[in-house]
């Protein structure tokens, strides 16, 4: 009988412990969202080339490539930091830049197809 309300007090303390954590975590994404802004750019890829060629961006923002092309395009960094597959029309390639610096990339199907983006 008294292992059994144990068992009942270890269950009960281990429940409240989970809504502890994830409350703690919910609290936690909140406090994070309100002080960074989710901050997006974007970048067609339209008659061969980059619109805009350089983007500059404050640090954790997410690029997304957009193909608006009829040619499949291709995004690829000089130093292999990130690279997609071939986007067909309207197709997609994000990635988030979290170290400021210069990252050159082209289009490994066109290599003449070059851009930067430029993280602050
Ligand atoms: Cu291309």
């Amino acid at each position: 009988m008294k292992k059994f309300r144990n068992a009942k007090v270890a269950l009960c303390t281990g429940i409240l412990l989970a809504a502890l954590i994830s409350f703690a975590a919910l609290t936690g994404q909140r406090a994070q969202a309100a002080d960074q802004p989710p901050s997006n750019a974007e970048v067609k890829i339209d008659n061969f080339t980059f619109q805009a060629p350089s983007v500059t961006i404050p640090a954790g923002t997410q690029v997304t490539w957009v193909n608006r092309d009829d040619m499949p395009h291709a995004i690829a960094s000089d130093d292999k930091l990130f690279k997609s597959k071939a986007l067909d029309t309207d197709e997609k390639f994000s990635f988030t830049f979290t170290t400021p610096g210069m990252y050159h990339y082209f289009c490994s199907i066109h290599p003449k197809m070059t851009g930067e983006v430029i993280v602050k």
